[in-house]
């Protein structure tokens, strides 16, 4: 072994082993008989350099920068890691017929990842296969589904470290399924190439990867807001059949006033594949959407912005001089030397083949009408891809291939080749405003273009709890904005024929969880899932919380700035802050952001429920009554979802709106006993160079007094807002200082008071003396 430069070691003989230590306990292998960069996610030596030192003794090699140490045991080719003297992975990498085999030891119980997937949360004993495809509707345990992510996030005892194979190629994790201490990780051809992430805790590993594969950017603030669509009946029979869906300019305008008069908040409306002629992408139906710019700008003016499906298809018609065109330059997949033409919606279909940088660059020209006329965002769907969309009859998939390489090679990354080339589109027709893209299918590093859904779940109550679950692993994988589909897509069930229509109990549920999901969408095939469908009691509870969403924007979008900081998910998993607590591993719970725990009511008939919180004080959000931790039961009636406040809390929040901009709003920091921090971000929602303002938070209390810093605002941007705190679990204070002067509430309430701060072009001090807490 012999060091290259600072931070890299070498190691020759059959196979090359080249190891870089990156900065944060980060190690990069690479073991390889022939060098395939073509195959690689992400190549990066961007994180800061460390220098390494090396040494040998015996058959033993020990190389390090301090923290991480390899030992390398030259007769047995095994690698052992420690950092702060803690020995955290042991593995081994063998050669066998064309494909690397990596055996790690795990014999802890906890392996988080691999992205979306609908079986169990926590991974152990399990084998997954990493290759993007089109379950058409999934049901529990289907495996894998659209989007695959390379990624392990495994708990230790007083550990955590992270796993990252960097290929795009399949892959399959063999997780202590065949052998109980050992996971077994096996990736094609003749490079392997892996980062491993060491950390104190899972926080830590989740920061380093995603600095790796790169984070999210901030997205427009309207996508914060509620979301709606809905599906027609999938062509599948004949393309003149379409029930459902919003099919016509009145529909659409119809839906949007529904919102508008009935005070239910709402920014978005999707499209769906029937808005087009045909079918075809980038066009519209001449006689349904005949008038679409008017159309656009009416819903723009209402506060409404527009979502377009758009599928990777292009129909195929050889009598077309500008398909033909196209087609002479190679743009399309192929098979063999001919081009490929499957079945897609419009048809016989071909699909571009994005591995080139030319049909990207095309592909984006092509969406200048539609941002150009009012459309806000772009919804990518079929893109696994899908090449067949017929009901009977197979495609043959053997030869089909990109310019790149073969589909097998290249399929995991074509959703996110297409989000490059709709990002570039955005670019061109929007200029400095941020790209809204909505992605089914994709593969680590899709959240630097896309949001994604968890695709074709079905409206039952095995969806509401797996849609926590995937959530909370595409945000372990780096993806923090996702959803679900609200209500659930699938009315209709082939594999073992039923239906499954949303009920209004099960809408209710949903609404209610929904609402805490990064991407706050409900959408559904043929039957109507707004809000108001179930009834005058649910269309109410649809509508306290969507309030309630709106309400927390502000806590919810400075969420979304922490993770472009820190990575961080916005839906979190308990055991992210508790990782040595054994019950903290569920996936029934979860926390939105550092403060708010929600135990959502998973089943049907249910009106309690029994919810653990974690050994700390906590308030019920509804009453405030106050918790240690434990196991506790709560009433949880039709209209309620137990939500638990962390003590110490700082939630901004503003005012209810119909829709995100609507007016300028004050914001309210809601404090709760305790002591903690937090920052509030703030910037003009829009445009991708805004400027932005941070405004520090510091909660704490000492005896009977309680105190409260906000500092000054940093930053270039004036959010022309007041600000008020509204102190919670609070029964009296006998003074209350701001910065010295006695001030009084501005409102009294059961529960608090609240009051006045102006601004914080300052910092301000809170002082409350003499305090008297709620007791509850
Ligand atoms: O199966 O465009 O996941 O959200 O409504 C049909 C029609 C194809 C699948 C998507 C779904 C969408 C539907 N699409």
């Amino acid at each position: 072994m012999r060091i290259l430069n600072d931070n890299k070691l070498m190691l020759e003989g059959d196979e090359n082993t080249l190891i870089t230590f990156l900065g944060e306990n980060v190690v990069n292998f690479k073991i390889y008989r022939r060098l395939e960069p073509k195959y690689r996610v992400i190549d990066t030596e961007s994180l800061r350099k460390v220098k390494v030192y090396i040494s040998k003794r015996d058959d033993r090699i020990f190389a390090g920068d301090g923290r991480i140490n390899i030992t390398y045991n030259l007769k047995k080719r095994a690698f052992k890691l420690s950092c702060n003297n803690i020995d955290f992975c042991a593995h081994n990498v063998i050669l066998s017929n064309k494909k690397y085999f990596i055996h790690i030891m795990w014999k802890n119980e906890y392996v988080y990842g691999l992205g979306e997937r609908a079986v169990k949360f926590n991974r152990r004993g399990l084998r997954l296969r990493l290759l993007n495809m089109d379950p058409s509707v999934y049901r529990a345990n289907d495996d894998p589904l659209y989007l695959n992510i390379p990624f392990l996030l495994m708990i230790g005892e007083n550990f955590s470290y992270g796993f990252f194979l960097n290929t795009i190629r399949e892959s399959i994790f063999d997780l202590c399924h065949n052998n109980d201490d050992k996971i077994v990780v096996e990736s094609h051809g003749l490079e392997v190439n892996y980062y491993i992430i060491f950390g104190r805790s899972p926080i830590d590993v989740i920061r380093e990867y995603t600095k790796l594969v790169g984070r999210a950017p901030l997205p427009p603030l309207w996508a914060l807001g509620y979301h709606q669509s809905r599906a027609p009946f999938p062509p599948i029979f004949s393309i003149k059949m379409i029930i459902g869906g919003y099919r016509n300019e009145e529909n659409v305008l119809k839906i949007a006033e529904e919102f508008r008069k009935r005070k239910i908040p709402c920014d978005v409306i999707y499209l769906d594949i029937d808005y087009m002629d045909g079918f075809k992408p980038f066009t519209w139906h001449p006689k349904r959407f005949k008038n679409y710019r008017s159309m656009l700008k009416k819903l723009n003016r209402m506060g409404f912005k527009v979502v377009t499906i758009i599928d990777p298809y292009i129909k195929y018609e050889p009598q077309s001089p500008m398909f033909r065109k196209y087609l002479e330059k190679n743009f399309f997949v192929k098979r063999d030397d001919k081009i490929f033409i499957g079945y897609g919606w419009p048809g016989k279909t071909v699909f571009p083949d994005f591995t080139r940088e030319e049909v990207r660059e095309w592909w984006a020209q092509l969406h200048k009408d539609l941002l150009e006329s009012g459309v806000s965002g772009i919804w990518n769907d079929m893109n696994e891809p899908t090449f067949n969309v017929r009901l009977f009859g197979k495609k043959d998939l053997s030869r089909v291939r990109f310019y790149a390489g073969s589909l097998d090679e290249f399929r995991n990354i074509y959703a996110n080749l297409m989000a490059i080339a709709t990002w570039n589109a955005f670019k061109l027709f929007k200029k400095n405003k941020r790209p809204y893209i909505l992605s089914r299918s994709g593969y680590a590093g899709i959240q630097k273009y896309a949001a994604v859904w968890t695709g074709d779940n079905i409206s039952n109550w095995s969806h509401l709890r797996l849609s926590i679950s995937m959530i909370l692993s595409l945000g372990l994988c780096g993806l923090p904005f996702v959803g679900a589909d609200i209500g659930g897509w699938a009315k209709i069930v082939a594999k073992k024929p039923y239906f499954a229509r949303c009920t209004p109990e099960l809408f209710a549920r949903w609404i209610q969880l929904g609402i805490f999901y990064p991407l706050c969408r409900s959408h559904s095939m043929i039957f109507s899932q707004e809000p108001w469908v179930f009834g005058r009691d649910v269309e109410n509870i649809a509508k306290k919380y969507i309030r309630l969403r709106y309400r927390l924007i502000p806590y919810i979008y400075s969420l979304f700035w922490e993770h472009t900081q820190n990575g961080m998910p916005i839906m979190r998993p308990l055991f992210l802050y508790y990782p040595e607590d054994d019950r903290s591993h569920r996936d029934d719970e979860f926390l939105l952001g550092p403060f708010m725990l929600i135990a959502p009511v998973l089943e049907k008939g249910s009106r309690s429920r029994v919810v653990y919180l974690p050994r700390q004080v906590w308030y019920d959000y509804w009453s405030m009554k106050k918790y240690e931790g434990g196991v506790i039961s709560v009433k949880a009636p039709l209209d309620t979802i137990p939500i638990f406040i962390r003590s110490g809390a700082i939630i901004p929040t503003q005012p209810i709106l119909n829709y995100i901009g609507e007016r300028m709003v004050d914001v309210t920091l809601e404090i709760y006993p305790g002591n903690g921090s937090f920052t509030l971000y703030e910037d003009d929602g829009i445009t991708i160079d805004s400027k932005y303002s941070l405004t520090k938070i510091i909660n704490y209390m000492r005896g009977d007094k309680w105190n409260a810093m906000i500092e000054r605002r940093r930053g270039e941007y004036n959010p022309r807002r007041k600000l008020y705190v509204y102190f919670r679990g609070i029964e009296e204070a006998e003074k209350i200082l701001v910065n010295n002067k006695n001030i009084r509430p501005i409102e009294l309430r059961r529960d608090g008071f609240i009051i006045d701060i102006g601004d914080n072009t300052k910092d301000i001090k809170i002082n409350l003396s003499s305090i008297k807490l709620l007791d509850k």
